[in-house]
């Protein structure tokens, strides 16, 4: 590939709904697309840093600077070979795996429209539809919240994750599998307890959640271990695994029993292609995260998602559920048996709406990538 520029463009996207996790209360999504053009083609990719730094430390500001001032600069050159390639350019970056992600995504989006494949062929996918869930966020009491999974589950979709945070976790998860006594459940803390705290979870161990999400911080996988030991119901790690050796080193100390894959949080769809691969070397479930993408980000969650190690559903709901308006001409549906088709046309196997890009847009910049003799 022969990248000529890269146009990054700073959306923020008006929620259908507001969405409340333990690090806050969201109205809108702020995110970078990132069109990358090359050998007579544009490639797209999403960066999924938001405007706060409450899920990462890396916000779409952080991510625009470093993607404008040293990752863009490092693909000057005549050809770049692939994601390999990419990753030893951006090697000198420390950190920042949500700004790399945005920019390997495009670069994949560009090689499958030049290849003529689909994501979803160049990763080496085997599902046309993949299974999926919907992430309820939290709601202002119990009732509320049977009353949204209730909407849900008449949409269709069979798995339900709830976010949970202390004094808002027992008696809500009780209350919907109460409720819903089939349903497979699992709960997300995004890092909101200590081990003490912890102990307040032990009730969830009497409710078949398929896992708990993340209850410690992202920076402390011993702690996970400890939890593990004591709790039969799986702990999934999100925030804490940056990269295949954080999955590899969580594995061994035992710190999960589930891995939830990010392309963004790991820096690229090649580290999380790593992270299933070895994942699936050792039988440990995986499956796909979500980080309210738009169309772009979401195609490339479901070509990511057909692998064959994402045995259990990903936080990838149907397009609807989170704008109004998405950026891309092709909507995700639910399909009715809580799948969604996984795009099939070159690359991302979208195609991007420019008038709806520029309802959204804050800002704009073309950066010319330097040729190097
Ligand atoms: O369906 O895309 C989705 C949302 C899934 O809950 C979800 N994402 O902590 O995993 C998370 C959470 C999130 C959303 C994290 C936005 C960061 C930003």
């Amino acid at each position: 590939m022969k990248i000529d520029n890269v146009t990054l463009y700073h959306l923020r996207m008006p929620l259908r709904t507001p969405f409340e996790t333990s690090f806050g209360r969201a109205l809108e999504r702020d995110c970078l697309l990132l069109e990358v053009s090359g050998d007579g083609l544009t490639g797209y990719g999403e960066c999924v840093a938001d405007r706060d730094p409450g899920y990462s430390y890396e916000t779409a500001d952080t991510a625009w600077h470093v993607l404008q001032d040293f990752m863009i600069p490092a693909l000057a050159s005549q050809e770049i070979s692939g994601a390999e390639d990419f990753q030893r350019r951006v090697s000198h970056v420390r950190g920042h795996p949500m700004a790399k992600a945005g920019l390997e995504m495009a670069l994949w989006d560009l090689e499958g429209k030049r290849q003529g494949r689909s994501l979803c062929q160049l990763l080496g996918g085997l599902k046309d539809r993949v299974e999926v869930g919907v992430s309820v966020g939290i709601q202002d009491s119990p009732e509320a919240l049977l009353g949204v999974v209730g909407g849900y589950l008449e949409q269709g979709y069979q798995r339900v994750k709830i976010k949970i945070k202390p004094g808002r976790d027992v008696v809500e998860t009780q209350a919907v599998r109460r409720a819903f006594p089939g349903l497979r459940l699992q709960v997300d803390a995004n890092s909101a307890y200590t081990l003490e705290m912890a102990a307040a979870l032990r009730p969830l161990e009497d409710l078949s959640l398929l896992l708990i999400e993340q209850p410690l911080a992202e920076d402390d996988l011993w702690d996970h271990h400890l939890l593990q030991a004591e709790f039969v119901t799986p702990i999934c790690l999100d925030e804490s695994i940056l990269s295949p050796r954080h999955a590899r080193q969580a594995l061994e100390m035992q710190a999960c029993r589930v891995i939830n894959i990010k392309a963004g949080r790991v820096g690229g769809l090649s580290q999380a292609l790593a992270i299933h691969d070895l994942c699936r070397t050792q039988g440990v479930p995986v499956w796909c995260g979500g980080m309210l993408e738009t169309g772009v980000g979401r195609a490339a969650n479901l070509a990511l998602a057909s692998l064959p190690g994402f045995t259990l559903p990903g936080d990838i709901s149907a397009s609807e559920r989170y704008y109004a308006e998405d950026i891309t001409h092709q909507r995700f549906t639910l399909n009715a048996d809580s799948t969604i088709t996984v795009p099939d046309a070159p690359g991302l196997g979208v195609t991007v709406d420019a008038k709806a890009v520029e309802k959204v847009t804050l800002k704009k910049v073309t950066l010319d990538v330097k040729r190097e003799a």
